[in-house]
């Protein structure tokens, strides 16, 4: 057989070979012991010496392109049939007959449940809701607030000042100067409520964490009093806990309002650490300070206002019988899961 013939069929061998075996057999037909190159490889010995040259080159280059592409062939036969294989034993896991894998759902965090409850609540009372940034000026957080520099009032409110101090920025230590923001930008009556969070330095416990959440509340009219603001957060209290709760109003001190009490709640039956009886501290609350509505432009001889401070996360402790307020903020799967 001439060479040119021979290195066309072979080389349309090598590239027709789909398996290992396929490609070995042709291999053995054109390089093995009696493969037909390997004949025309012999064959020159007889030739003559003119011929020889002439066709012991063609010969011998073929016979090495060939052995390269059959090499190259056999690298890629070999990756697909690793493909192929790898395949099948994907197809021989899919057991069509076993339970769907249930994707784990992520879900709310309680606080959030608790504030988007209260949200809800408080929006079918006519209130609307209202936020301010948690990075506060000095004049918002304490002197708006009837809170005036270097009076003793202030250090009832362990700031985190950022730096540098006298800049007069700090880390909000409540939601009331949300009351100031919104009340500067709206003309009464009004009805608001202030989520969000809020930082104190101060060491924690059970009950006292440094970073919180308060809800603010805040309702200006022409006759608003105290037992309107009785009325709404026994009414809060009502839809929020589903059954009936003890709250009492505690006479209390805050520089913004004028009188100002606290609300306790007690612990009820089943309360998680024999707390049962005892009570907890929920909100401070009180009638707005005249100077308050001064800070804002209102006057004070034409308006009348309540406003409450209430914490959330105290809120979902009684809600949930939480016994530790430092669980909220663990970050652990086994008590975050519950909910
Ligand atoms: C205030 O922050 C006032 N701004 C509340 C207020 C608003 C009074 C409007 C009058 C009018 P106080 O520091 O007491 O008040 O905090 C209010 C509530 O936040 C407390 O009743 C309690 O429920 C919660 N709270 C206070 N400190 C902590 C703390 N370290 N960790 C968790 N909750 C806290």
């Amino acid at each position: 057989m001439a060479i040119s013939p021979l290195k066309n069929s072979a080389l349309e061998a090598i590239k027709r070979a789909q398996n290992l075996a396929e490609l070995e057999a042709s291999y053995k037909a054109y390089l093995g012991k009696k493969g037909e190159l390997t004949l025309i490889l012999r064959s020159l010995a007889n030739l003559s010496e003119t011929e020889r040259k002439a066709q012991g080159k063609e010969a011998n280059d073929l016979r090495d392109l060939l052995e390269k592409r059959f090499a190259e062939r056999k690298k890629e036969v070999q990756r697909e049939e690793i493909v192929i294989q790898e395949k099948l034993a994907i197809r021989e896991h899919v057991d069509v007959t076993a339970p769907g894998k249930r994707l784990p759902k992520g879900h709310l965090h309680p606080l959030t449940l608790v504030q988007k409850k209260a949200e809800e609540i408080f929006q079918s009372m006519g209130f609307a809701i209202a936020q301010g940034p948690e990075i506060e000026t000095e004049w918002y957080n304490f002197d708006a607030l009837n809170i005036p520099a270097n009076h003793p009032a202030r250090d009832m409110w362990d700031t985190f000042w950022l730096k540098p101090k006298n800049a007069g920025y700090l880390l909000r230590t409540h939601t009331s100067p949300v009351q100031i923001r919104y009340m500067e930008k709206h003309n009464p009556p009004l009805r608001i409520i202030a989520p969000g969070r809020i930082f104190r330095y101060e060491a924690t416990d059970a009950s006292h964490e440094f970073n919180f959440y308060q809800l603010e509340g805040l309702m200006v009219g022409k006759e608003v009093s105290v037992a309107n603001f009785k009325a709404i957060i026994q009414e809060f209290y009502r839809q929020f806990f589903d059954k009936p709760v003890s709250i009492r109003l505690r006479p209390s001190y805050f520089p913004f309002t004028e009188p100002s009490f606290e609300v306790d709640m007690r612990w009820g039956k089943g309360s998680p650490r024999g707390e049962a009886g005892k009570w907890l501290e929920m909100m401070g609350a009180g009638i707005v300070h005249p100077n308050v509505f001064r800070a804002v432009g209102y006057i004070p001889a034409e308006w009348r206002g309540f406003a409450f401070g209430m914490g959330l996360d105290r809120l979902a402790m009684m809600k949930y019988q939480i016994p530790d307020i430092r669980l909220l903020y663990s970050g652990d799967l086994r008590f975050l899961q519950q909910f």
